[in-house]
This record gives C-alpha cells, sequence and structure tokens, in this order.
C-alpha cells in the first residue's frame, strides 16, 4: 500500500493545478429556432453549444467538421463544442430546446484535460442546423445554421458565458413568435439561419469525382 500516498498527492495536484475545476451545469432554452426562410426547424435536428476559450470571438462554421464534444468548429480554432442535442429536446415541440446539461466537464478528457484553456467566463454561442440530424458525426458543405449569444442576459436569461467551476448557468433565447417557452424580445429574424457552412473545396470534391469514376468503372468491369 505504498502507492497510497503517491496517489493522493497527484490527486492533489491536479486540484490545486487547475483555476476552473469541477463541472458546470447549463441550462439551455430556445424558442422559435426556424430555417432561412422563416418554416419552424423540426424536432430531431441539431443544435450545439460553442465556447470560445481564448478570445470574444466565433469562427465561421467549417464544413466537414466532426460533432464530436471538444471539435473545434473550423481548423485550428479556439472555438469548441461543448454540448449538442436534438432540437425539441424538453417536449415542447419543433423549434424549441429546453433541457439541463449537467456535470459538463470543460477540463474533461474531450477538452484535453487540465490543461484546457477554458476559464470562467468563456463567452457561449448557440448554434442550430435545421437539416442535419441530431446524430450525424460530421456538419456537412452548405449546411443552413443560425447562431445566437447574449452578451447581456435579456428575457430573464444569464449572460451567456461559462460560469465558475461548480457553478450553473440558465441560457435563453426567445424571439418574438415564440409560442411555448417565450415569446421574448428577440425579434423573428433572429430565430432564423441565415449562415450557411462552406462548399466542399475543389480538391476533395475531385477526388471524391475520381473515387466515384473508378467505383463506377469497377462495376461495369464486373458486371462484364
Ligand atoms: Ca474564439
Amino acid at each position: 500500500m505504498k502507492t497510497l500516498p503517491l496517489l493522493t498527492s497527484i490527486a492533489t495536484l491536479a486540484v490545486s493545478s487547475t483555476s476552473f475545476g469541477a463541472t458546470v451545469t447549463l441550462q439551455l432554452q430556445a424558442d422559435l429556432l426556424k430555417d432561412q426562410n422563416g418554416t419552424v426547424a423540426p424536432s430531431a435536428m441539431l443544435w450545439f453549444l460553442v465556447a470560445s476559450t481564448l478570445d470574444t470571438s466565433f469562427s465561421a462554421l467549417s464544413n466537414d467538421i466532426s460533432t464530436a464534444i471538444g471539435t473545434p468548429i473550423s481548423s485550428g480554432s479556439d472555438d469548441l463544442i461543448i454540448a449538442k442535442g436534438a432540437i425539441g429536446v424538453g417536449g415542447f415541440g419543433d423549434g424549441t430546446i429546453s433541457t439541463t446539461l449537467a456535470g459538463l466537464d470543460l477540463q474533461g478528457a474531450a477538452f484535453g484535460g487540465v490543461s484546457s484553456n477554458f476559464s470562467s467566463g468563456d463567452p457561449i454561442q448557440l448554434y442550430w442546423l435545421p437539416a442535419v440530424a441530431s446524430n450525424s458525426s460530421t456538419v456537412p458543405a452548405l449546411s443552413r445554421y443560425g447562431t445566437y449569444r447574449d452578451a447581456v442576459g435579456i428575457d430573464g436569461s444569464g449572460i451567456w458565458t461559462t460560469p465558475a467551476g461548480g457553478g450553473s448557468r440558465s441560457l435563453g433565447f426567445y424571439t418574438s413568435d415564440g409560442d411555448t417557452l417565450g415569446p421574448g424580445t428577440n425579434t423573428a429574424v433572429a430565430g432564423r439561419s441565415i449562415l450557411t457552412t462552406p462548399a466542399p473545396e475543389p480538391g476533395s470534391l475531385a477526388l471524391l469525382t475520381v473515387g466515384i469514376v473508378g467505383l463506377a468503372s469497377r462495376r461495369r468491369r464486373r458486371a462484364k
């Protein structure tokens, strides 16, 4: 049992070297999320929360990134996906979100452990993709999406930043046409998905074409 004191001192060291510590809880509510034309976003489509870990700005959402927790939303970005889910969660129907994200470990393995760049007060932004299923493992090229964050705390929302370790924060987004959790003071247009992820890279498109042509010719050879 000589290893026990060593383990204890390692644990103490790990706790004392983190400024953030512990897990956080985020309560997220949104009403009403729509596509680019104003049609209500269907349930079971994807949303995620992103935290900007090093600065106060958010990069544009890249195409073909993974939707895994901890992924930067574009190459080299400090903006990391910290949570995700399905539109309609909470039972208020299409275009809404009502969920409690408890036990979010922002210094867990998904974020590089205690060396991660998270600190309390990191800006948080919501992304919703009304045509991408919530179980999609990637964000496709040319996906429509909307974003929202509230730096002030309107309609009873908390400020959209990470709370201190162990703390919780309520993040609310309510538009004037919200009809179950809202309405709120955000315009109806604020709930639209006015942004689009980039088109596929020309290089990967060419590779894809080569691959498809290759497959097709192989099938033709097999058929003969
Ligand atoms: Ca950033």
